[in-house]
């Protein structure tokens, strides 16, 4: 009974029926799932091909041929470091990586990459469609970085979609590596901080739900802010990769904050605390060569863990300080797919394996592979150019600015909407100038968006270091600031500034404590409760910790899904930019059930500013009205 539910009705046909017939017969109401599924995704396209995309400048969805997709290598799937873990646990998996001669590859493809370059904006539709040759053509990688970071909200967020069901989906797909995220302490995947209650119940649904290996930061190194993580990681039977932010330059005797032996006591407080791998995460890609060697060699000697270096390409010195690192007895480092590598992302792959041809550490990956899983992203990037960053070029300037290869394009992004952008150059001198005014500390989300948000701030208002200190009483200083010297994200390394928490507090008592003690526990059965009348479907515990962490973020989700239905079922191009006149698509909605749509005409706007928008769904004429709100 597709569209006809009324002259379908055993009722009607028979004739029973009276003027309350609608009333009284709810079931006229139950439509078929696919019909309203159909009808959800043609309101949809509808909207987005006259109306646009949200957050993208509507233009002509452009057409491509389709991505070269490399075939799944025929065999079953070979054993890989998943494997490893859940045959000898994370203790054997660390003896396991200790035994190796090769370095190891952490391919950060699915995450850091396209978080650094694209915005966070790939999504799982097209990693659903690489993950089965991945996972055939490079089992000896130690494993994916997928999730995590910004993908989480932006997830939700920006692309509509669920990213537990990422996780999900792709697990199931690649079994044989080990699923790698990066979780921000005590903010998880947010931005603040949360209740302990809701880390530990985070870490155990992620663990649940297919990660492997938690890589567990602080923003202001604060271990103290990682070690509800790290039990709840130990706790769920995975592994706690515990990382150290690097900061500063270990090779400027000017600069002794973040000298060696900061790094060498953190790293054996790390050890103490409970991690199965050490990391050393340089989020804004200053490790120069020669520190690089220099660091890793002193941490080799000081704890036993293994040592994993993560870096951003910024600089274009990657390759180069990944090398001096393996010299120095680094056990894995992080590289991503040549198409989705280089700048602010991490430097390729591809180049890291010929860069170490003849050597002995040379990493076990089949270079073939990773070529022609270059040439699948190379064509995949380009549904997404209207994300790309502006860093086009190497830019060793990071080594004065610092700022982290994830937060470039967005504080510049930022400074263009408020018309900033021919101040670029200032607002980086002006964000270096405020790490040093706030005692030169950390800087990855969310230090590093408070340093933003306060040199935008500055330069906005035309003020100097000196107009701080002289007016400071006067001005309202951004949110994020504020909450930063109020010791809601932790205590910085050595302290804050007192005469500048003074003036930005004015007169507020500062927290000491860890933030998570002071905050009540999440009441997740009342979250539940609240939820059931929100969602049209059974409540998850995945929907009850989205929504502890983003209230706001997850409800217009759901929203969304209610009007529109699972739009991460449609290709990108589609997604971002509906259908051309004429145009014909399939979708898959599940298994076995495509739904065949047209886009026939789209009509005059009417005086009220509606549009009626022609289809055909399965070979059947359906009118969709829409807004314009050109
Ligand atoms: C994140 O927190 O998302 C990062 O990638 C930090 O480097
Ligand atoms: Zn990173």
């Amino acid at each position: 009974p597709f569209l006809y539910n009324v002259v379908n009705h055993d009722d009607f046909l028979s004739g029973h029926y009276y003027t309350t017939f609608i009333d009284t017969s709810p079931e006229l109401f139950v439509f078929s799932q696919a019909q309203d599924r159909g009808s959800k995704l043609l309101q949809y396209l509808a909207e987005t091909t006259v109306n646009g995309f949200e957050g993208l400048a509507k233009r002509a969805k452009p057409s491509y041929p389709p991505a070269r997709l490399p075939q799944t290598p025929k065999g079953s799937l070979a054993d890989g470091t998943k494997q490893i873990l859940d045959q000898r646990g994370p203790d054997g998996l660390v003896a396991w990586i200790k035994e190796q001669k090769e370095v190891l590859i952490t391919d950060t493809t699915l995450r850091d990459a396209h978080q650094s370059l694209l915005a966070t904006r790939v999504r799982t539709h097209d990693m659903l469609n690489i993950i089965t040759p991945t996972a055939h053509m490079l089992p000896n990688l130690f494993s994916f970085e997928m999730w995590g970071g910004a993908t989480f909200d932006v997830a939700y967020r920006f692309l509509k979609e669920d990213p537990w069901k990422r996780l999900e989906a792709l697990r199931k797909q690649a079994p044989n590596v080990l699923f790698q995220m990066l979780l921000r302490g005590s903010n998880a995947v947010g931005y603040t901080s949360y209740p302990d209650n809701v880390i530990r119940a985070f870490v155990a649904q992620a663990a649940e739900s297919g990660i492997d290996v938690f890589r567990i930061f602080d923003s202001l190194n604060w271990l103290d802010g990682m070690r509800v993580a790290i039990d709840a990681v130990r706790q769920s039977g995975k592994v706690a990769e515990v990382a150290v932010c690097y900061a500063g330059d270990i090779l400027n005797p000017a600069r002794p904050k973040y000298d060696l032996n900061y790094y060498v006591k953190l790293a054996k407080e790390i050890e103490q605390a409970g991690a199965h791998i050490l990391c050393i995460k340089d989020m804004a890609g200053l490790l120069k060569p020669e520190a690089a060697y220099r660091l890793i060699s002193a941490l080799k000697e000081a704890v036993e863990l293994p040592v994993h270096l993560h870096m951003h390409d910024t600089s274009g010195n990657g390759i180069y300080s990944y090398a001096r690192a393996i010299d120095a007895g680094v056990d894995i480092v992080d590289t991503a797919v040549s198409a989705m590598s280089g700048m602010s992302s991490q430097p390729s792959g591809n180049t890291l394996y010929y860069a170490l041809e003849a050597h002995s550490r040379q990493p076990k990956l089949d270079i073939h592979a990773l070529n022609q899983l270059s040439h699948y992203w190379e064509d995949v990037r380009a549904y997404y150019k209207d994300f790309e960053s502006s860093l086009f070029f190497p830019n060793p300037e990071v080594y004065q600015h610092e700022m982290p290869g994830g937060q470039y394009s967005n504080l510049r992004q930022q400074a263009k909407s408020l018309g900033l952008e021919s101040q670029w150059d200032k607002v980086k001198e002006v964000y270096r100038h405020v790490n040093d005014m706030f005692g030169d500390i950390i800087k990855v989300t969310p230090s590093s968006k408070i340093v933003g948000d306060m040199a935008l701030y500055m330069v906005e208002n035309n003020l100097t270091e000196d107009d701080i200190y002289e007016t400071g009483d006067t001005l309202a200083f951004p949110n994020s600031v504020v909450e930063f010297f109020s010791g809601q994200i932790g205590q910085p390394y050595q302290g804050f500034p007192k005469e500048l928490q003074r003036i930005i507090l004015k007169g507020k008592k500062p927290l000491t404590a860890r933030p998570g003690e002071a905050l009540e526990a999440a009441n997740f059965n009342e979250i539940r409760d609240g939820l059931s009348g929100i969602l049209q479907r059974p409540v998850t515990t995945c929907d009850v910790l989205a929504h502890s962490l983003y209230p706001k973020v997850f409800a217009d989700w759901a929203d969304f899904v209610n009007t529109y239905g699972d739009v991460s079922i449609l290709d990108t191009l589609t997604l971002f930019h509906g259908l051309n006149l004429r145009e014909e698509i399939r979708v898959d909605i599940e298994e076995g059930k495509t739904l065949v749509i047209k886009l026939v005409s789209i009509e005059d706007p009417l005086p009220d500013g509606t549009r009626i928008v022609n289809f055909e769904l399965n070979g059947l004429p359906r009118e969709v009205i829409i807004k314009d709100k050109s």
